[in-house]
């Protein structure tokens, strides 16, 4: 017997030695808890109900010992001790039988503490499963300073096999032979509080800090999105990725497996107008049996054109069905909602010129040139098998075909991209008459690379005079940006676009960035969209772009006094978003509403550069749900640890939509806004729909008015140009001032804007500030308002 019991012993020793290399890379890996909340399978954990459902191991005949209940707790009234231990198993133990289930996880923890003054000065305690008969396994564990209490923590799996029928969870110190020799090194007595075991629901909510304030990139930290592609309608920037945090599966190490793309069939989207503060319009349902495009399987690499047809606005949205072909559905607005108009896929095999065989059909690029006529291009890989130069410099796998005037179809035949190196991601866009393609070089399919062509697995370019090219190896310019493992770290692939507002360019690529930052380093395929400026040469060429966490700089400050969708974002830890029923009360009753949920103790959302005015804020409204009793929003200015101006108590019926307000006094000006969350540990707070902000209502009316400056080059003279859009409810008079020159309009309809180009006269000029002063009867009295807008300097020669 006794024999048995040493044999069982040593095993389980060595258990301990994997499940505590787990619980190093545990703890490791991850900035927060990786699980959702899951109820304890514990009963009486706390021992608040005296020393009920718990008994002394009996597991050996040996074991014995004597349980009391102790005031001595680490929360709550009441704890256990246990006392005259006979064996170094004999501690507190309950039965799971029935409770726990083999093949599944489960997180362990508990609260220990010793205090014998002849103990040593540090000892280890094992939380242990025994499942019956000679089966034990350690399943946490801690080492604790004397007098203190400690945190056993642990996540462990039963194995498939193993049965469950009296499974038994207990808490003992390290086996020895001969325990009794030395009592109180390993007889000691102790207490335990705080028993949890929980299944291990895996959940999907990035808890680590995958942005830091300040920096740009990547755009969202709450989830992933690959393969950017940038739209701008009325002022707006919407970006369309592949939704790769459908293939995002983190296990109990936080960590995932790597991404297939192979349950990829939604598109992510997200919005905004200042480039800083990014809404979330969540996933747009396009293949599979859920699906818009229920004949597709995947939705990959998206691209987005509106056109007029029929005299209504339409919006298509192109997307690759893996990478067999591509499919496009069409929307009522950039953010739908979505129909499918064709019924199957846009291009195959057997579009006239799209296939040789061997290429893939994927990676839609759409272009709409100024005549209305639309292009698309397509295609990648290539690898014919001959790992020859020719196949691996000239694959010549991507087309370029012109569109019907529906948008949704197929004109002529496709003409061949002969790209030097090319991959996949084409795309296509144009700049002062030139034509621009760009594209994802390969890595390289066994013969020698051509060093006059980009390098492998990088974003290259094209220029021609027409949509069609030819898109012959001479117009090849050079590369626009490297692999992201340049900056990052992480390569992989990469994927971009470029798009224009309010006078620049900018340039979206992906890079695993938020990827690493969740597990320290290591990348499993998951992406994020990050942007950069993208700068011209004077013959068109383009300035390499390099890949940074900083981003790019926000273009404008947001107005608080108004809806704010609650899923717009600078910077934030911890939250997840979810699509609800009904439509955004910012972006319309036909738009997609999302929420910030999984709203823990500690985590955070932020605005940034909100602009309070002059007259300030007198309130900020939450539009939240409660969950529990006991939350609160606080409100912060320029930081998460700053001091608190206002505080939300999340006080109102549990489950409930609700509006609620706080006062804000003498929040004046631009600052950044962090809401921090508050309330009980170990579970979902609240969920918040939107905010909003009143203003000061004793403040000085203004003339409210929206002011941007640019500089550009219109051959070799700098110009300035001011723009001033009249957002309050009257006329206005509005003066535009330059270094360069002044302009006055008179009776500025609200809504409608005043502008003019100002010539320097000069080749190259300073940033420099606009000025604009605006002037309107408001409330029977003459008001004048004033804004400053500055431009960036500008070499034209
Ligand atoms: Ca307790
Ligand atoms: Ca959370
Ligand atoms: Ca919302």
């Amino acid at each position: 017997m006794l024999k048995r019991v040493r044999r069982t012993t040593r095993r389980r020793v060595a258990a301990m030695a994997v499940a505590g290399a787990l619980l190093g890379a545990a703890v490791a890996a991850t900035a927060g808890p990786v699980q959702a909340a899951a109820p304890n399978i514990i009963v009486n954990g706390g021992f608040e109900d005296g020393l009920g459902s718990w008994f002394v191991n009996n597991g050996n005949a040996t074991d014995g010992a004597t349980l009391s209940a102790t005031t001595d707790a680490y929360t709550g009234s009441s704890a256990v001790l246990v006392t005259g231990r006979k064996t170094t198993g004999s501690g507190p133990m309950q039965d799971l039988s029935g409770k726990v289930q083999a093949g599944k996880t489960y997180a362990i923890t508990a609260r220990v503490k010793y205090e014998n003054p002849n103990s040593p000065a540090t000892k280890q305690f094992f939380a242990t499963m025994h499942y019956g008969g000679s089966t034990y396994t350690n399943v946490g564990t801690v080492t604790v300073a004397r007098g203190q209490w400690g945190l056993i923590q642990g996540t462990f799996t039963i194995p498939a096999g193993q049965s469950v029928s009296t499974a038994r969870l207990f808490f003992e110190t390290p086996w020895t032979s001969n325990p009794a020799s030395a009592p109180d090194t390993h007889l000691m007595d102790f207490k335990v509080d705080d028993v949890s075991v929980t299944e291990f629901v895996p959940s999907t909510t990035i808890e680590a800090l995958g942005k830091n304030p300040g920096e740009g990139n990547p755009l969202i930290s709450h989830k992933f999105g690959a393969d950017g592609n940038a739209f701008v309608h009325d002022g707006r920037v919407y970006i369309y990725m592949t939704n790769d945090t459908q293939e995002y599966k983190p296990g109990p190490t936080g960590v995932s497996s790597t991404n297939t793309y192979a349950s990829i069939n939604t598109i992510t989207v997200i919005s905004s107008d200042d480039l800083m503060n990014w809404v979330d319009h969540g996933e747009i349902p396009v293949a599979g049996p859920n699906g818009v495009a229920r004949y597709a399987n995947n939705s990959w690499a998206p691209a987005m054109e509106s056109k007029v047809v029929d005299g209504k606005e339409k919006f298509f949205l192109y997307f690759a069905n893996n990478g067999g072909g591509s499919g496009v559905i069409v929307g009522d607005s950039p953010v739908g909602p979505w129909h499918d108009e064709r019924g199957n896929l846009l291009i195959t095999s057997a579009t006239p010129g799209a296939s040789n065989g061997i290429n893939w059909l994927f990676d839609p690029g759409v272009f709409i040139d100024d005549d209305g006529q639309g292009y698309l291009v397509f295609g990648g890989g290539g690898d014919d098998g001959t790992r020859s130069a020719e196949n691996t410099n000239h694959p010549k796998s991507t087309r370029v075909i012109r569109l019907g005037d529906d948008m949704i179809s197929t004109k002529g035949s496709a003409e061949v991209i002969d790209a030097p190196l090319v991959f996949e991601a084409g795309h296509l866009f144009k700049r002062d008459g030139k034509y621009y393609y760009s594209y994802s070089s390969n890595f390289g399919f066994g013969g020698p690379i051509d060093p006059n062509g980009p390098p492998t697995g990088a974003i290259a370019y094209l220029m021609a005079d027409s949509p069609m090219g030819p898109w012959t190896p001479e117009t090849y310019k050079g590369i626009i940006f490297k692999n992201p493992g340049t900056y990052f770290g992480a390569g992989g692939n990469n994927h971009q676009s470029v798009f224009k507002l309010d006078g620049q360019y900018y340039f979206t690529y992906h890079a695993q960035t938020l990827n690493s930052r969740i597990t320290g380093g290591a990348t499993q395929g998951f992406r994020s969209p990050h942007l950069a400026k993208l700068d011209f040469n004077p013959d068109g060429t383009i300035k390499e772009v390099k890949g940074d966490y900083k981003g790019v700089e926000q273009i404008h400050n947001l107005d608080p006094y108004r809806v704010i969708e609650a899923e717009t974002i600078a910077w934030q830890q911890g939250i997840a978003t979810k699509k609800i029923d009904g439509g955004s009360e910012e972006f319309g009753a036909q738009a997609p509403n999302l929420v910030v949920h999984d709203i823990d103790n500690g985590d955070w959302t932020s605005l940034a550069k909100v602009d309070f005015g002059t007259g300030g804020a007198a309130g900020v409204t939450a539009k939240v749900r409660p969950l529990v009793v006991g939350g609160k929003i606080e409100v912060r200015l320029d930081g998460r640890t700053s001091p608190v101006v206002a505080t939300i108590p999340v006080d109102a019926p549990l489950g409930e939509w609700t509006k609620l307000t706080a006062k804000l006094d003498g929040v004046k000006g631009v600052h950044d806004v962090y809401f921090t969350y508050a309330g009980p540990d170990g579970a979902d707070l609240f969920e918040v729909d939107s905010w909003s902000f009143d203003a000061n209502p004793s403040s000085s009316p203004e003339v409210k008015l929206t002011v941007t400056s640019s500089s550009r080059c219109i051959g070799s003279s700098a110009y300035v140009a001011v723009t001033a859009v009249n957002d309050s409810g009257v006329p206005a008079t509005i003066t535009l001032t330059t270094p360069y020159g002044s302009k006055t309009v008179a009776d500025v309809a609200p809504g409608k804007q005043a502008y003019q180009s100002f010539n320097t006269r000069a080749a190259q000029i300073d940033a420099g500030t606009a000025t604009v002063k605006a002037t309107a009867t408001i409330d029977g009295k003459q008001v004048t308002s004033t804004y400053d807008a500055t431009y960036t300097a500008a070499s034209c020669r």
